[in-house]
This record gives C-alpha cells, sequence and structure tokens, in this order.
C-alpha cells in the first residue's frame, strides 16, 4: 500500500496549522511567514483535499475592502490552480485584544456586538470562498475568576449570538451549518461549553437546533482525560459530527497539538476504525502543526505524517475487520442464544410482568471469565505489524 492520499480522503488543513510560525508562550517565531497561496499550494503539493481558515489568517484586521478583494481574489486563483476547496471556514474571536474577555460571552454589550460584526463578515467570507461548515470555537469565551462574570447570564448571550448568526444565514440564504468546537482550557482558565458532551447538550437550547453540530477535536477531549472516541460516538449517534479536528496530545498537558497519531496510537486507531466504519463523510481535518523544531521541509514532512497515519490506521481497521482470530473472539463475545429475545425491544406490561417473575442465575453470569485480554494484545499485534 502506497498511504497516498487521495482527494476522496476529505483531508483538510487549516492555514493556521501549516502557517503556524512556532511562537509559544516563551519564545519568538522560528519561520518566516508563507502566504496563503503559498501555504495552498504547499499542502496541494503534500496531497491535500482542502484548506481552512478563519476571517484573519486570509484577510488581515487591519485590511480595507480594497485590500480584501486582492487577497481574496489571489486565494480564489490559488484554488483552481491547485483543485483545492475551502470546506470550513471559522472566525478569528480569539487573539485581538478587544476580545480579552470574551466574545459573545463577554462582559461588555460592545465587544459583544463588534463579535456579532466580525462574525457575520467572516461568514459572507467563507461562504463566498465555498465553506459549508462553519465552527465556532469559544477560545476567549470563559473566565479565569468566577467573580468576573455570570455563567448563566453568559450562556445567555452566547445562545442569543449563535440564534442571531443562524438567522442571518437563513435571511442570506447560506447554505451553512455550524459546528460548535469544545475545550475545557487554554487560553482561558476555564472555558463555556468545556466538553463534547456539554456542547451537545447546549445545541438543544437553541432556537434551530438542527443547524448546529459540534466539531470534537481529539486533544481537547484528552485534556479532560476523556475518551475522544467515545466522544464522537456520541455526536454521531446525535446525528451530529458535523467536522472533526484530528491531532495529539500527551495526557494532562497544554494544547500541544501535535501531528495526528504522535502520541495515542490506539486512541488514533478506534477513531479511525469508528470514523470508517460508520461511514463519516465530512472533511478529515487537521488541527495541529510541526514541531517548533521543524523548518518548512519539516513542515511538510509534518503534513504528510498526519494524513499516512491516518490511511495506515485505515488499513489497520480493514485489517481487523478481516483477522480471522480476532473476529472469532468477537462473535464469542457477541454470542447471542436467542432466550432473551422476549424481553428485548419496546416496553410492554406483559413484557415487564414476564421479566420481573423470571429466574435468573446470578452466581453464573457473574462467573464467565471474557477473552478481553486476548482480544486486546492481538489488536496491538495488529498494530505493531506483527500479525
Ligand atoms: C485554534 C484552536 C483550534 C480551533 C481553531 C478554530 S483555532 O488553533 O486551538 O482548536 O479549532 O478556531
Ligand atoms: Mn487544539
Ligand atoms: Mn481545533
Amino acid at each position: 500500500m502506497d498511504y497516498q492520499p487521495k482527494p476522496e480522503d476529505r483531508f483538510t488543513f487549516g492555514l493556521w496549522t501549516v502557517g503556524n510560525l512556532g511562537r509559544d508562550p516563551f519564545g519568538e517565531p522560528v519561520r518566516d511567514a508563507l502566504s496563503p497561496v503559498e501555504l495552498v499550494h504547499l499542502l496541494a503539493g503534500e496531497g491535500a483535499w482542502g484548506v481552512n481558515f478563519h476571517d484573519n489568517d486570509l484577510v488581515p484586521i487591519t485590511a480595507t475592502t480594497a485590500e480584501r478583494d486582492l487577497i481574496v481574489a489571489d486565494f480564489k486563483r490559488a484554488l483552481v490552480d491547485t483543485g483545492l476547496c475551502v470546506p470550513m471556514a471559522t472566525t478569528n474571536l480569539f487573539a485581538d485584544p478587544a476580545f480579552r474577555d470574551g466574545a459573545f460571552t463577554s462582559n461588555d454589550p460592545k465587544v459583544r456586538a463588534y463579535a456579532l460584526q466580525k462574525t457575520m463578515r467572516a461568514i459572507d467570507l467563507g461562504v463566498e470562498l465555498g465553506a459549508k461548515v462553519y465552527v465556532f470555537w469559544g477560545g476567549r469565551e470563559g473566565t479565569e475568576s468566577d467573580a468576573t462574570k455570570n455563567t448563566v447570564e453568559a450562556l445567555k448571550h452566547f445562545r442569543e449570538a449563535l440564534n442571531f448568526l443562524a438567522s442571518y444565514c437563513q435571511d442570506q440564504g447560506y447554505d451553512l451549518r455550524f459546528a460548535l468546537e469544545p475545550k475545557p482550557n487554554e487560553p482561558r482558565s476555564d472555558i463555556f461549553l468545556p466538553t463534547v458532551g456539554a456542547a451537545l447538550a447546549f445545541i438543544h437550547t437553541l432556537d434551530r437546533p438542527d443547524k448546529f453540530g459540534v466539531n470534537p477535536e481529539l486533544a481537547h477531549e484528552q485534556m479532560s482525560g476523556l475518551n475522544f472516541m467515545h466522544a464522537v460516538a456520541q455526536a454521531w449517534d446525535a446525528g451530529k459530527l458535523f467536522h472533526i479536528d484530528l491531532n495529539d496530545q500527551k495526557p494532562g498537558r497544554y494544547d500541544q497539538d501535535f501531528r495526528f497519531g504522535a502520541e495515542s496510537i490506539k486512541a488514533a486507531f478506534f477513531l479511525v476504525q469508528f470514523l470508517e466504519n460508520v461511514g463519516y463523510s465530512g472533511s478529515r481535518h487537521f488541527d495541529a502543526h510541526a514541531y517548533r523544531t521543524a523548518d518548512y521541509d519539516d513542515v511538510r514532512a509534518f503534513a504528510r505524517g498526519c494524513m499516512r497515519t491516518y490511511l495506515i490506521m485505515k488499513a489497520k481497521a480493514q485489517q481487523f475487520a478481516q483477522d480471522k482470530e480476532i473476529q472469532e473472539l468477537l462473535q464469542a463475545i457477541n454470542a447471542d442464544d436467542g432466550s432473551m429475545h422476549q424481553f428485548s425491544g419496546a416496553y410492554s406490561a406483559d413484557k415487564a410482568t414476564a421479566l420481573k417473575a423470571f429466574a435468573f442465575d446470578r452466581v453464573a453470569l457473574g462467573q464467565r471469565g471474557l477473552p478481553y485480554e486476548r482480544l486486546d494484545q492481538l489488536l496491538i499485534e495488529l498494530l505493531l505489524g506483527v500479525r
């Protein structure tokens, strides 16, 4: 197998990912900035399908309308030249000092109104370039001290903003779906809607829940100590997996945004296996960046590595599905002699009465061992390449 990315793999990167300059809280940038057009060519050269951006990754916050139009025209030409598309767009509501206390949830009504204005303009830009998914990552929506903000009020402001923007899109006739991206902390000490579960619940308090889904990020759930595949599965089950951010992370660290599969090989496998088995057809977006030690050759290696690891995991998932020993174990584990069918499915009063009267052999139920050690070891050997 060559593990070469193809358009149907739907691999995407943000301009901010391969364009990351290696700045961190302790150090200056280590790479010279490439223009958006150069970044599009870099990604196309490595086999990506699409490129995503924040408004200000493409158009500087200080640009005039004339400058904006020139930048967008150049960018569109690069997309045509390379065949790359823009499946997703988003707003930078975190970098500017105006957002130091949040955007949609700022205590200041002027900041909240400015955030709405900036987002409407950014949505216009995204739609102009073809985006079908719009991500909301509320990086500054949170607190350091809960003395500073009323949480319920903040959630109310958040809800009003999302409702306003959904109505704006409807008014404009935009064919856009929205994806909330949860994160527990960083850059705020505590961010609102910290997990996929919290975002899923919040969606049902909005005016148009059908328009909203989630954009789970592997590293963000892991920062909360959670199982990423479980979060993704729950979003999928709810019909809410609109987008996904793939990367990696050591447990318990800051948001490292490592290359996909760089650390958590097993988690990466289960995730890819899940997405492929259920037939997820959205973008596989890599929200990661190269190590600060990288030069642009190494940034290219980083981008290739993300896609290659995904494809290797996809092949491993196929191997898992075809492995006789593994499948026999799975069959044994999921065996069903049919004796309980009388109690399964929808409730009926008769079923309940019969089930209450049924005599279970509780001790026997607790005595059976399960071959999960054997199964997991087979998986490990498959992943380590000795099967
Ligand atoms: C930022 C953040 C990401 C979000 C991006 C979208 S910006 O890089 O760390 O997780 O997906 O706003
Ligand atoms: Mn991240
Ligand atoms: Mn992300």
